[in-house]
């Protein structure tokens, strides 16, 4: 996507956030949301973040992008109360102090927002800089923020980097996730929840897609699941009908 394209979508109002809910796994209650950002060009077709943001990363505006990500899930914090949203950031702005700024001149006159926001890290962006990586953390948890490290899993897998980032919540990547009838992934599984008991983690596990797996799930002792099995990304409005809520 042309870089214009991208400034225009921002500048018209054109990038939204859909809702995907995560449950608990004792009761599946709806307890937070993933905000996953799409942009709807000037011909109206609708484009995922993970379609646009490369190429916003390669224009060097995936800044106002993810600027524009904060705002909108700000705006969806206040308007929809008794929930909380978690957003996603680009690995560059894993290192962008201004990013953190913005979060605090948004929220200036109202903080209780800023504790209903989760931030979003991917393990691979985390570990590029640690130094920067763990400097952009206590930013976030000084302003009152929750950190999550997304797609845990994914990439070179370390459970030294999970003790010093001291996350909020742990995402398991859906591989993981999915083939959790595998002793390998079952492994990593088990191993992942005792970490998790012992440096006061939650965790999440991401692509749910059926019963059994959320059986699974429930019996390792996982927090939370995010799946279609319990909601696919939608409209605000309407992923929050049936939202439960704190
Ligand atoms: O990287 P991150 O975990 O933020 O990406 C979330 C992506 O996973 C979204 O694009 C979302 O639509 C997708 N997703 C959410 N739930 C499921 C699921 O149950 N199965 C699959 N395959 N994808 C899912
Ligand atoms: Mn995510």
């Amino acid at each position: 996507m042309d870089k214009d394209e991208i400034l225009l979508a921002i500048e018209h109002d054109r990038l939204f956030l859909l809702l995907q809910p995560i449950v608990t796994t004792l009761t599946r209650r709806k307890i937070f949301h993933e905000g996953l950002l799409r942009l709807r060009t000037q011909t109206g077709d609708i484009v995922a973040a993970s379609d646009f943001i490369i190429d916003a990363e390669r224009h060097n505006i995936v800044r106002d992008v993810d600027r524009r990500a904060l705002q909108l899930a700000i705006l969806a914090l206040e308007k929809h109360r008794g929930f909380d949203i978690a957003v996603n950031i680009s690995s560059l702005t894993t290192a962008d102090f201004s990013w953190v700024q913005s979060l605090d001149e948004l929220t200036l006159d109202r903080r209780g927002v800023v504790r209903r926001l989760i931030v979003e890290i991917t393990e691979t962006a985390a570990i590029e800089d640690m130094n920067r990586t763990l400097s952009f953390i206590d930013s976030l948890k000084d302003l009152g923020a929750r950190v999550a490290i997304d797609d845990y899993g994914a990439g070179h897998t370390n459970f030294t980097n999970l003790n010093l980032f001291a996350p909020d919540i742990v995402k398991i990547d859906s591989s993981y996730v999915q083939r959790y009838r595998e002793p390998n992934a079952r492994k990593f599984l088990e191993a992942l929840v005792d970490l998790s008991q012992t440096l006061a983690f939650e965790t999440v596990a991401e692509g749910v897609e059926t019963e059994a797996c959320a059986q699974a799930m429930s019996g390792l002792g996982i927090t939370y699941m995010q799946g279609y099995l319990f909601g696919q990304p939608a409209l605000p409005e309407q992923s929050l009908a049936s939202q439960n809520g704190r």
